[in-house]
């Protein structure tokens, strides 16, 4: 791959809204991910394996629970800063930033807002740090956006609880140390439940054969007959609403991300345009190309502008369900469109792993469906807006 010569497009002067601490967090990520991301992640995607060197990298960035406080070793900032760090790591490679959104949202989180006091001091700490690595378990093979028909269930044996079943698609769980998996008691109420390496009858088998979100290791969490400690069950919340409460958080980290990826592609496109000369002038000289450079910008400011007002939001802790799900759908397919746009003006280079174009473009196709696929958003909007569910 050819050397990471990003420049952030900030088309709005959007920086001036920033603080000076989310300046200097934001630009500490960047250049994390041009050294020490962008030199490995196409031969990381191309065979197909999560960079573990980097993790100690993704801790001292703060990726790892940002928002977490830090008496559990996060980094204890704001939502702003979160969502900037995502964005950055994602200009890098959505599979990396997959990496950190399920350690914090969906991992750390639901610990630190559903666990006991033992539990956070347990865990928090070691997954801040990197030391553990977490994976979330809600979908299974016939149940993906409709998580409430889950068949995983846990039963109480009086001094430990039997867990069995089986989860599909779950990021990091190759390598997890402990996963917080989401399973039905005997009432089929949903509760959370921290399941450690090494318990019998946990295995993780990993998923191959991906074209997409390849540096990122996926897999299944298989339980048979797993003897659950009844201290590992996350006490302060159950119900359908606890592991969606998880997706919120998470869902926000990517409204953020995916932004990264479009900036990727529109700076990567632009140089090239710059540079490409064909018929005796650079190929930003022609109309049509310049319509799509135009178009590009466009859509990223738009797509900035609603991430900030959101994190704005989520500060003040007024953002809805909804107005995340809105984010989520909308900045994704802005940056999926604006991969595509900038796959083609590379011309046949743009196919090549010399430039992150078709690796942003490929990952992208993941990131529209995982945490809520595009249609499921659209019609939490719909529901949002008129009342009328028309999931069922
Ligand atoms: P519904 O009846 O609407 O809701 C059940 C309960 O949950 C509450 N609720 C929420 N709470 C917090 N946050 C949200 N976003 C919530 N949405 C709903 C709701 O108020 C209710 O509470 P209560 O107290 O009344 O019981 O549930 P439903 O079964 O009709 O489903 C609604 C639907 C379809 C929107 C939901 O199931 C959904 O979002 N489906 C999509 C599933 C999904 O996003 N899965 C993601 C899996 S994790 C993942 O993909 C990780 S990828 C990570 C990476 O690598 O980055
Ligand atoms: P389905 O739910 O079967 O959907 C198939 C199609 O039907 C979609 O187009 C969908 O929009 C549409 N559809 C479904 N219901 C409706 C409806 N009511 N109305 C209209 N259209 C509908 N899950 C985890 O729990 N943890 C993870 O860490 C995780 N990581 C992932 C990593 C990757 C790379 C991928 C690809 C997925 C991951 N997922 C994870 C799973 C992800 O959340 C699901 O793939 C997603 O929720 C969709 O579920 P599904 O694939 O079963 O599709």
């Amino acid at each position: 791959m050819r050397p990471d010569l990003f420049e952030a497009p900030d088309y709005y002067n959007l920086d001036d809204l920033l603080t000076e601490e989310h300046k200097l967090i934001r630009d500490a990520a960047r250049a994390w991910v041009k050294r020490d991301v962008s030199p490995i992640i196409e031969q990381a995607a191309q065979d197909a394996k999560f960079p573990k060197s980097i993790i100690p990298g993704l801790a001292e960035i703060g990726a790892f629970g940002p928002y977490i406080p830090e008496q559990y070793g996060g980094a204890g900032l704001d939502q702003i800063s979160y969502g900037l760090i995502m964005q950055e790591i994602e200009r890098g490679d959505s599979g990396v930033r997959s990496t950190a959104s399920v350690q914090s949202s969906l991992v750390m989180y639901p610990i630190w807002k559903y666990g006991s006091e033992e539990q956070r001091n347990k865990f928090l700490p070691k997954l801040a740090s990197g030391e553990f690595m977490g994976s979330f378990g809600l979908t299974e093979p016939d149940h993906g956006s409709n998580p409430s028909g889950m068949v995983t269930n846990f039963k109480d044996m009086g001094d430990h609880y039997l867990l069995n079943g089986a989860k599909l698609w779950i990021s990091n769980s190759p390598f997890c140390d402990v996963a917080v998996v989401w399973a039905k008691n005997e009432e089929g109420c949903i509760h959370g439940l921290i399941v450690e390496r090494g318990m019998e009858g946990f295995s993780t088998p990993e998923t191959h054969n991906k074209w997409s979100l390849r540096a990122s290791a996926t897999g299944e969490l298989i339980f048979q007959d797993v003897k659950v400690p009844k201290e590992n069950l996350l006490p302060n919340k159950s119900g359908l609403g606890a592991p969606l409460g998880c997706l919120d958080s998470a869902r926000y980290g990517i409204a953020w991300g995916a932004i990264g990826a479009a900036m990727d592609c529109y700076d990567t496109a632009l140089r090239y345009a710059k540079e490409r000369i064909q018929f005796g002038k650079p190929i930003a000289a022609f109309q049509l190309q310049q319509k799509k450079l135009a178009e590009m910008i466009t859509e990223i400011t738009k797509a900035q502008l609603l991430a900030l007002r959101l994190g704005q939001l989520k500060n003040e802790d007024r953002a809805t369900s909804a107005q995340i799900s809105m984010a989520k759908r909308n900045n994704v397919d802005m940056a999926i469109k604006i991969a595509r746009e900038a796959r083609q003006i590379l011309g046949g280079m743009g196919i090549t792993g010399e430039y992150s174009i078709m690796r942003h473009m490929m990952n992208l196709e993941s990131v529209i469906t995982y945490e809520g696929t595009h249609d499921i958003h659209l019609l939490i909007t719909g529901l949002d807006i008129t009342g009328e569910n028309a999931f069922k």
